[in-house]
């Protein structure tokens, strides 16, 4: 059967981040990609200038129209935008079996807010508990344990801390780590330590988008989530690596990278 993996994010117009890069992964993944639309932004590569939410209902209405139809093998989610979202979202994945990604998206890197605190605090509550992976980055582990995560020992510290809140994996990213990027994957109470590789580039669009809907895409494919971690990160790597120069800011990763 098409293996097919389900996002529901905001949209990126400029295609380098969000739903439209969730589906770009997904597809070259060979996974059917199904999109359901949280909110809104206006964007490109040189910041985000304004962020629309959806309405709730619409949202639980896009989210009821696929899950009554496709077979969902995975799902992530991204930008939420605000907590009638964050409980319309949890409200239905709690009657979901797919495993559940969840890319805890706070605000962009210019620094707009793109999960409102009350939001968060749902999120933790409702949603948490029903995720199988949940990717902060150092300064979302850091909101989620409520302490600083700054190198890989606080790291291990922040993944079980969240880990508490009833998710078997936790994998915090360390690409904004001084020095080597290291990755903390926190399983079931085993830890692992992914030395990952500092590409020298300018770009990074959309990375913590990309290699969220990598994992997506390898557990809707039936990989076991260390392998599927790994691979995902190998696939950043090659999309920073190969990034094809687009916009006239921090541009897109190459979305034609091979898995
Ligand atoms: O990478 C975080 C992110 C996720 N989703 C959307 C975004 C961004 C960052 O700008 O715009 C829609």
């Amino acid at each position: 059967m098409t293996p097919v993996a389900l996002t529901i994010a905001g949209s990126d117009p400029s295609g380098g981040a969000g739903l439209q890069a969730d589906l770009k992964t997904f597809h070259q993944h060979r996974v059917y990609g199904a999109a359901v639309v949280s909110l809104i932004t206006v964007q490109n590569s040189r910041g985000v200038q304004s962020v629309q939410p959806l309405e709730g209902k619409s949202v639980g209405a896009q989210l009821d129209a696929v899950l009554d139809d496709l077979p969902v093998h995975a799902v992530k989610t991204g930008a939420l935008g605000d907590a009638e979202i964050v409980e319309a979202v949890a409200r239905r994945l709690r009657e979901c079996s797919a495993p559940l990604v969840i890319d805890p998206v706070l605000c962009s890197t210019s620094g707009q807010t793109l999960l409102d605190e009350r939001a968060r605090e749902l999120l933790v509550r409702e949603l948490l508990p029903v995720a199988f992976l949940v990717t902060p980055n150092l300064d979302e582990a850091a909101l989620l344990a409520g302490h600083a995560v700054v190198d890989p020992a606080s790291m291990e510290g922040a993944a079980a801390r969240i880990a508490d809140h009833g998710v078997p994996h936790v994998l915090i990213k360390g690409g904004h780590l001084d020095g080597r990027p290291i990755d903390v994957l926190w399983s079931e109470g085993r830890i692992r330590h992914i030395e990952g590789e500092r590409v020298d580039t300018p770009h990074g669009h959309g990375t913590g988008c990309v290699l969220s809907a990598a994992v997506t895409a390898g557990l809707a494919l039936g990989v076991e989530v260390e392998e599927a971690v790994q691979r995902a990160v190998a696939f950043v790597r090659r999309g920073l690596r190969g990034a094809p120069g687009l916009g006239q800011g921090r541009g897109p990763l190459d979305l034609f990278a091979t898995p």
